[in-house]
This record gives C-alpha cells, sequence and structure tokens, in this order.
C-alpha cells in the first residue's frame, strides 16, 4: 500500500503511514501510540484482545522516537485532540529501534551544557515541533525571495567558494591548503556577483554558504553561514538598492505572515508587521546624536564611524519611538570603514546598513565600477595583488551597479526571536566542527 502522510488521511478509509513514536501508553488492555511525520501527528489505538500476540510483542518492544510502519482503518474519535481521529492498526512494523535517547526530545534547554548536548545530537533535537517549524519557515522564506528574483528575471549564479584571495577583509578568512598554494574560503560571493555584472548578466543572486573565521561568541555570529546575495546594474544611486530590498522584504513578510502568522504567534510569541514605505533612514552620525540625547548614549571616540553593538541595540528603541518602525536604514559610514569596492562619493561611502530589532540584517552599496578610481582607492588602501584579478572585471566594460546581502540565518533568528544557533539547521562556530 502507498504511504500517505498524516495531514492527508481521512477517517472511514485504510491508510498506510510511517513516522517516529512520539508517545507511548501502554496499559494492560489498551496501548495508545503517537506517530509523528513531517505533516503531522496520529494516535494508534491497539485493543490488547483483538491482537496477536505477535503484534503485541511488537508494541512491548517499542521505545520513544523509533521509527514505524502502521496501515489500519482510520476512525472518528470526537474525544481524540490529534484531529478527532486515531488508527486501528492491522499491521504494526518496527523500521528502525531508538535506543534510550541522549537528550530529552521537546525540553528546554536553559544552560551552555544542555545547549551544546543539543547541539552534538541536533538530528535528535530538530525533531520537535518548534524546531520542525523553523525550518519549515525558512525553507518558505528563502523559496519565497527567491520566486521575487526569478519573476524579475534574476539569474541565480553559483560562484565558487574556493577562491585565491580574501573577498572581505584579510583579517577574518580560513585559509585552506590547496596542492602547493593556499586558497580561501569565500567570506561573500562579492567579487563573482559583481563580475556577473560585469559579464552583462543584468541582476544576479545567490543564496550559498560563506565563510567568516570571526572569534565571534554572540547569539548573532556564525562563522559559516547562508548569504542571500544580490546584485544589479544600471543603478543610478545606493537608494535604488535600498527601494528594492524594501520591496522584496515586504513581499517576503506578507506571505510568511499570511502562511505563519499565527503559528508564529502561537510558538513563538511574535507577531509577523510588515513594515511601511520607506523604512526611516538615518546617517551614521545622526544616529549617535539622536542615542545621546534619546537615552543618553555616548559613543567612544574611535568609534563614531561605524555602529557599535549598543548603538545597534539602542536604534532598535529609536526606530521605534521615533519612527514606529521595526527597521531602520544607516548611511553614511566613515570611510576607513566600509569595504573598498564601495562607491565614494566626496568620500562617503555611498552604502547603508539594514538593522531589523535592532540587528544588522543587511549591508548594501553601490558598487565602484569606474576602472580608474577602483584602482587608486585599492592603491591608496594597499591591497595590490589581493585585487589584482578584481580590478580586471572593470577594464573591459563594465555597467554601474550595485547589491546587498542578507545574512539568511540571522533573517530567521529575528523573525522568530531565536539565538542563531537555533535558527541554523547545523551552527558552525570557533568551538563547534560537528555534527
Ligand atoms: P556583510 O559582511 O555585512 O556584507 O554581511 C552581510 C550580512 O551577512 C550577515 N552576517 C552574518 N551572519 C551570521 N554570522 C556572521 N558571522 C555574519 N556576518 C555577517 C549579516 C550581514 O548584514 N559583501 C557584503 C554584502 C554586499 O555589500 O552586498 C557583505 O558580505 O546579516
Amino acid at each position: 500500500m502507498k504511504r500517505s502522510y498524516i495531514s492527508e488521511v481521512k477517517t472511514g478509509e485504510r491508510n498506510k503511514i510511517q513516522g517516529f513514536i512520539e508517545n507511548i501508553r501502554n496499559k494492560s488492555k489498551m496501548a495508545f501510540l503517537v506517530v509523528k511525520d513531517i505533516t503531522g501527528k496520529m494516535q494508534i489505538v491497539v485493543e490488547k484482545e483483538k491482537y496477536s500476540p505477535e503484534i503485541l510483542e511488537k508494541i512491548d518492544a517499542l521505545t520513544i522516537q523509533s521509527v514505524i510502519t502502521v496501515e489500519g482503518e482510520v476512525v472518528a474519535n470526537d474525544y481524540v485532540k490529534l484531529n478527532g481521529m486515531e488508527m486501528i492498526p492491522d499491521i504494526l512494523e518496527i523500521d528502525s529501534v531508538a535506543e534510550a535517547l541522549p537528550i530529552q526530545v521537546d525540553s528546554k534547554a536553559d544552560n551552555e551544557s544542555d545547549i551544546n548536548l543539543k547541539m552534538d545530537y541536533r538530528w535528535v533535537d530538530l525533531r520537535t515541533d518548534e524546531n520542525t517549524l523553523i525550518f519549515k519557515i525558512q525553507s518558505y522564506m528563502v523559496k519565497i525571495m527567491r520566486d521575487f528574483l526569478t519573476d524579475k528575471d534574476f539569474l541565480e549564479i553559483h560562484s565558487p567558494k574556493l577562491i585565491g584571495s580574501a573577498s572581505e577583509s584579510g583579517s577574518s578568512v580560513f585559509e585552506v591548503d590547496y596542492y602547493d598554494r593556499k586558497a580561501y574560503l569565500a567570506q561573500s560571493p562579492q567579487f563573482y556577483k559583481q563580475m556577473a555584472m560585469a559579464a552583462g548578466f543584468d541582476k544576479v543572486f545567490e543564496v550559498g554558504p560563506v565563510f567568516r573565521a570571526e572569534k565571534s561568541y554572540t547569539s548573532r555570529h556564525a562563522t559559516e553561514y547562508t548569504s542571500f546575495d544580490l546584485e544589479m546594474s544600471y543603478i543610478d544611486s545606493f537608494h535604488d538598492v535600498m527601494t528594492f530590498e524594501e520591496e522584496l522584504l515586504i513581499d517576503m513578510l506578507e506571505k510568511i505572515s499570511a502562511k505563519y502568522g499565527e503559528e508564529i504567534k502561537e510558538k513563538f510569541g511574535l507577531e509577523v508587521i510588515i513594515p511601511k514605505t520607506p523604512f526611516p533612514v538615518i546617517t551614521v552620525k545622526d544616529l549617535y546624536s539622536e542615542l545621546e540625547t534619546r537615552y543618553g548614549y555616548i559613543v567612544p571616540e574611535g568609534e563614531k564611524g561605524d555602529l557599535t553593538r549598543e548603538a545597534e541595540e539602542l536604534s532598535y528603541k529609536l526606530s521605534q519611538d521615533k519612527y514606529n518602525s521595526e527597521f531602520l536604514f544607516v548611511t553614511d559610514f566613515d570611510s576607513e570603514k566600509r569595504a573598498f569596492y564601495h562607491m565614494r562619493e566626496n568620500g562617503v561611502p555611498q552604502g547603508y546598513d539594514l538593522l531589523w530589532r535592532g540587528v544588522e540584517i543587511t549591508s548594501g552599496a553601490q558598487r565602484e565600477h569606474r576602472y580608474d578610481e577602483l584602482k587608486k582607492v585599492t592603491e591608496e588602501m594597499g591591497l595590490g595583488e589581493d585585487v589584482k584579478f578584481y580590478l580586471e572585471f572593470f577594464k573591459y566594460g563594465c555597467p554601474a551597479h550595485g547589491g546587498f546581502a542578507i545574512g539568511v540565518d540571522r533573517l530567521t533568528m529575528l523573525l522568530l526571536g531565536l539565538h542563531i544557533k537555533d535558527a541554523m539547521f547545523i551552527f558552525r562556530g570557533p568551538n563547534r566542527l560537528n555534527p
């Protein structure tokens, strides 16, 4: 018989379902099992006197989280909380026996060692309703954004992750042996999405892994994460890029809200708020002066040209108090704090960071596409050999262009109010390379 997903099962029909055992109540006369698959849960009822010793033996051997196949009649029962139905099995097979579990599924981990143990057994940890939901939502979120772009004729590219030189800044790159020389793990598809502009691809995006060798132990940093990058040609300024990002995020939030809004509220206690456009925009300088006037925050002298963590957090309060918005664009960073590839106008980088709920989710910019300008900047910064191949991209014609990158894990984390470890299928940090 063909397998049915639990969500498709109808009463009054024979069905075959397969899944993990979430609960077992094995009494003298009756046994009740709860089977869970990716779509739902089903109660299985066994009235023992009606069954052969062979099936009863199997039931006695069952353990929590074992995988079983059950076939039988599905009947309506208003007393059953799981969709008002239950299955009366006539065939029950144990496909895979679960040993005593190393972690308690569905328990809350509130200390570091419990969290680490859950991470060690991530595949078991991921079986909870909440964790399954996180990844259904993340999968849908990326699909919506991918659809949004492909509908607008963006090409999806797949750039190399093994590269010959650092793509963001030399300090946070992983070095790997590459035959008789060194290679680096890409910190971003930055150079290649820009190369696609020089190739005349016009609009591209990529969803893929990026690597950052940062020793950051925060709730929002990972050493490998998924970056949602895009780049577009023939823009007039970085404001075009910002407007485009607003449209992309609103479309995503609207669709997430329609499909998962209720569940997000129920399971994670958060409202999916659809932002109004335009999102508020503030320069770094004005942001610091607002934070000082309103909340008495004084930024340390050396950090004025960039956002401190405290400023990011307070900016959420400001964006709510002043603009009634969860989002805030910050512009006009100090030139030396921004990547060399950002276009500068009168020394001001033509780019932005986007903060959501007080955490940076995006960096974006118009890029410097004029070969001579770029050559000058990279020489001034002493980048030389590292960017030689990249400079070549702009020598043979390249349109004005810009783009941005959104951290998929940060987006998931902020949407659902999680630690980044919980928002990633598998977390990678300075102390974690397994499973
Ligand atoms: P940036 O380095 O700011 O920009 O990264 C873009 C976005 O990626 C996410 N992010 C991270 N997420 C998890 N762990 C980390 N260690 C981490 N670092 C960054 C954040 C951040 O906003 N090439 C540029 C983008 C561009 O200009 O197109 C870049 O990579 O959400």
